[in-house]
C-alpha cells in the first residue's frame, strides 16, 4: 500500500521510515516536489494533524497521512504541547526551545512530562485519528546526540538516560510516534482482511 507522508520534518520521516513494516510505500513530499511548511493553525495536535492532512490529501488527490506531536510537561499545564516547534519564539530552535524548558523547570521538582503523537489519516476521503504516548520524565540537562527536538531532555519512564542518549533503534520501539504508526497499520491490516 502506498500512503504520502503530510510533513515537512525530516527527522519524522526517517524514524517512521524505519518503524512502518515492509508492505507499505511512503511518499514523501519531497517526492512531490512540495517544500513550503505545511500550515497549523490549531489549537490542539488533533486540529493540527487534520489540518495538515486535509490540505496534503487535497493538494495531491492522494491518500495520506499526518504526524502532530508535542511534549507535554505536568508542572506547565501541559505546555510547550501544541507550541513544542516554536515554544522559544521564530525561528524555531530545539536549543532554544529546551533551554527555555530548563528555565522554566528550575526548582521544579515535578519534572514529569509525556511526549503526545496523533497521526491524521485521510483515506479515500475518510478522516481517521490515531494517538501514542511516551511517559516520563525531563533531564536537568541535555544529554546524548540521537534523534532530534527535546530528545536530550526527555527520560522515559522506566529508563536512567535520555532518548538522545539511548539511539533510535530503542526510540523506534518505545516511542509515542511508534505506538501511534502502530494503530495506524493494524487499523490499515484489519481493513484489508474486511476488503
Ligand atoms: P510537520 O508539521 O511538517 O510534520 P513539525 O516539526 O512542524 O513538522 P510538529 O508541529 O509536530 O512538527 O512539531 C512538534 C515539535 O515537537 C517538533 O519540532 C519537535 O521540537 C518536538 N517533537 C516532536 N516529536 C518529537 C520527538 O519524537 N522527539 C523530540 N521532540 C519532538
Amino acid at each position: 500500500m502506498q500512503l504520502l507522508f503530510a510533513s515537512s520534518n525530516v527527522n519524522k520521516l526517517i524514524e517512521i521510515r524505519n518503524i512502518i513494516p515492509s508492505g507499505y510505500t511512503l511518499l514523501s513530499l519531497s517526492d512531490m516536489n512540495f517544500t513550503n511548511e505545511l500550515e497549523e493553525t490549531g489549537e490542539t495536535l488533533e486540529e493540527n494533524a487534520l489540518q495538515k492532512a486535509r490540505f496534503v490529501s487535497g493538494t495531491f488527490s492522494l491518500n495520506c497521512f499526518s504526524d502532530d506531536s508535542g511534549l507535554e510537561v505536568t508542572a506547565l499545564n501541559n505546555e510547550p504541547g501544541v507550541h513544542s516547534a516554536y515554544y522559544a519564539g521564530l525561528p524555531r530552535n530545539d536549543r532554544q526551545n529546551m533551554e527555555l524548558l530548563l528555565k522554566k523547570l528550575d526548582g521544579q521538582s515535578n519534572r514529569n512530562a509525556r511526549f503526545r503523537t496523533v497521526i491524521a489519516l485521510v483515506l479515500d476521503g475518510k478522516e481517521y485519528i490515531f494517538e501514542g504516548k511516551l511517559e516520563g520524565t525531563i533531564a536537568t540537562e541535555m544529554k546524548g546526540d540521537a534523534g532530534f527536538g527535546y530528545d536530550p531532555l526527555f527520560i522515559p519512564e522506566g529508563y536512567q538516560f535520555t532518548l538522545a542518549e539511548g539511539g533510535m533503534e530503542l526510540k523506534n520501539k518505545i516511542s509515542h510516534r511508534k505506538k501511534a504508526i502502530s494503530q495506524l497499520v493494524l487499523f490499515l491490516e484489519e481493513l484489508k482482511l474486511r476488503t
